[in-house]
């Protein structure tokens, strides 16, 4: 595993340097002399752990800390106090606005290493939980749960710069007979094969795709635009079908097949991530009633 990447914010150069000494070469350093220039650094840079001075010109520590707690990308980064400041008072009211551990100066560098290294542990921990809750056991695809959270994120990043979002929901044709004539077990087997034939086939930048329900995946591309997105679409459609998986009581085909609703954000009726999802759904419908294993937009 890659060493952790570790800000450290003082606005005395000193502490700045025998901090540094204290954690190198355990962890990468970075150091910043001020509030203002560690926000910077803590959007710039995925940070692990930030060791904050309180008293500094400028920013204070408990700002720089209110402003790291309302910025997504940064508020679950832990935060370290290390401050002159020693009363009880000062100690619960950092603690209080969410930093993880208090430490005052004058310290000891094994103390610091030790402490630095609970909340990193900690940290990990953390990061793996909220991996495993985003991921489907069975096909380790991104599950339903990601999904909600990151459709709507979507949505507001691409209406902001007015791009294109597209989203595509993909079923398998005729699963309960494939399921009926294979077993279930082998009903397994399939959904993940097909899951990571989608997945393997949209990583793009932004791109994500998700277990959406049963045999139901739903594909999300931004920026992406509408006629783009049903070539890919297709391209999904004919790779399922290449894998040739027998599915011999199918009314459709001799082989287990796809269907695919498309939807833009720029559709007749999208006005949210909620209607976009339903002119898919709606779209999906459509490619089922006019014979499965095809693509409507
Ligand atoms: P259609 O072409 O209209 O989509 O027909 P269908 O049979 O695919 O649709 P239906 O909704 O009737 O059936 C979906 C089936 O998917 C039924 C369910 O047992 C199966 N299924 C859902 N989740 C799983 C799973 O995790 N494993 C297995 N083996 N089957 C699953
Ligand atoms: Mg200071
Ligand atoms: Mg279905
Ligand atoms: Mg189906």
């Amino acid at each position: 595993m890659e060493r952790a990447l570790i800000l450290v914010v003082d606005d005395d150069p000193l502490n700045l340097v025998v901090l540094s000494q204290t954690l190198q070469p355990q962890y990468r350093v970075m150091t910043a002399r001020n509030g203002e220039e560690a926000l910077t650094l803590s959007a710039q840079h995925p940070v692990d752990l930030i060791l904050l001075d309180i008293k500094m010109p400028g920013l204070d520590g408990y700002e720089v800390l209110k402003h790291l707690k309302n910025q997504s990308d940064t508020q679950s980064i832990p935060v370290i106090f290390i401050s002159a400041n020693d009363s009880h008072a000062d100690e619960a009211k950092g603690l209080e606005m969410g930093a993880m551990d208090y430490i005052t100066k004058p310290f000891s560098p094994p103390i610091v290493q030790v402490r630095v290294k609970n909340q990193l542990t900690i940290k990990q921990k953390n990061d793996l939980l909220e991996k495993l809750v985003s991921i489907d056991g069975l096909t380790e695809i991104n599950n339903r749960r990601f999904f909600d959270e990151n459709i709507a994120k979507e949505w507001r990043r691409t209406a902001r710069s007015n791009e294109e979002m597209v989203m595509l929901i993909i079923d398998i044709d005729h699963f309960k007979l494939f399921n009926d004539n294979y077993g279930h077990r082998a009903g397994d087997e399939c959904l993940k094969l097909v899951a990571t034939t989608i997945k393997s086939l949209c990583q793009r930048g932004s791109d994500f795709v998700a277990r959406y329900g049963g045999e139901e995946f739903a594909a999300v591309f931004s920026p992406c635009a509408l006629e783009d997105a049903i070539k890919q679409a297709e391209r999904l459609q004919k790779a399922i079908y290449d894998l040739m998986i027998p599915h011999q009581f199918s009314p459709t085909s001799d082989y287990v097949t796809i269907s695919i609703g498309v939807a833009s954000s720029r559709s007749e009726g999208v006005v949210d991530e909620n209607s976009l999802i339903e002119v898919a759904d709606k779209h999906l419908y459509m490619a089922k009633e006019a014979g499965r294993n095809q693509v409507k937009a």
